[in-house]
């Protein structure tokens, strides 16, 4: 078998994204409105949840143009999400993907501002440009993000995060917390591109397992990172957890315990793909690059 070339393949899916990004929210009235969206939106960061996103639709058949509004639209509302999340009333950051956040630099109020429109501005993204879906299945990702992002997903998870601060939590607790925060996002960017192209109820059940898996790896080694990485390194303040005392994967499990629960996921995860062959190099690339990543 060849061997997949992971970096390429990111630079190639980062670069169509940057782009799609840019023309499809072009600096417009209100200025600042729109200075502010953008200034988080163009901010970088790795773009995993659009790649996702294209890889699962073109793994199902589809094509990259089919995914790319979906694509753009998980990366706004994981970019609003993000902006809310630095915000004085939840984390207080002051540093997001190497720069100021938001509301240093435009203030709260325009941050919070900013926030709603990308999240309200995704869906209307997907139903306006999406070109070549069967209707049914453009609302079913519509259906699926609004829940993701709800108090079923990312709102929820968040809710108890910030219910849990100073407090002992279980493991359990631990998981609803990250399976919601993170991982409900990292579900529907693989779910939204496997449906678009068209997949049956076997492939979207394999890829939700699948995605289910690395949804927690990638969590497992965010808190691994926040002890052994740099500021630098992750573009945000390191060291967080420890400072304000949160209950993490290795608080719980020890490092090892931690870094080798991650190790299970990836491998958990691959096993789903056993049966797409060649088709799943790139996704089964990723789970790899979840597990190992340095930022
Ligand atoms: C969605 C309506 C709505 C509101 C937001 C604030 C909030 C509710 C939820 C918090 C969600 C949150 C900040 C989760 C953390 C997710 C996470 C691990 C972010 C880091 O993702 P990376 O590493 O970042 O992919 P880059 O910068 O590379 O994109």
């Amino acid at each position: 078998m060849s061997q997949f070339d992971l970096d390429a393949y990111l630079r190639q899916c980062r670069s169509q994204v940057e782009a799609a990004l840019d023309r499809y929210l072009p600096q417009q009235y209100p200025d600042k409105l729109y200075e502010a969206m953008r200034y988080s939106l163009l901010a970088g960061g790795k773009r995993l949840r659009p790649i996702l996103c294209l890889t699962s639709c073109r793994m199902s058949g589809g094509s990259a143009d089919l995914a790319m509004p979906t694509a753009c639209a998980l990366e706004m509302v994981h970019t609003m999400s993000l902006i809310h999340d630095d915000l004085p009333a939840m984390d207080d950051d002051d540093y997001r993907r190497g720069k100021l956040t938001n509301h240093k630099v435009y203030g709260e109020d325009m941050a919070i501002l900013a926030g709603d429109a990308l999240l309200a501005y995704a869906f209307q993204l997907i139903a306006e440009k999406t070109v070549g879906a069967q209707p049914e299945r453009v609302v079913e990702v519509l259906g699926r993000l609004g829940k993701a992002a709800s108090g079923a997903g990312l709102v929820g998870g968040q809710v108890v995060d910030l219910e849990s601060e100073g407090r002992t939590i279980t493991l359990e607790t631990l998981e609803y917390i990250h399976t919601h925060k993170t991982g409900a996002l990292l579900e529907v960017s693989v779910i939204s591109g496997a449906i678009l192209a068209g997949a049956d109820g076997g492939v979207v059940e394999r890829l939700t397992r699948y995605s289910r898996c690395i949804g927690l790896a990638f969590q497992i080694r965010d808190d691994l990172l926040d002890i052994t990485a740099t500021q630098a390194e992750l573009g945000k303040t390191a060291g967080k957890d420890l400072r304000d005392r949160k209950a993490t994967y290795p608080s719980l499990l020890g490092y090892d315990g931690a870094r080798d629960r991650a190790e299970q996921l990836r491998e958990q995860a691959v096993a789903e793909l056993a049966d797409f062959g060649a088709s799943a190099r790139p996704l089964t690339a990723l789970a790899e690059f979840i597990v190992q990543r340095r930022h």
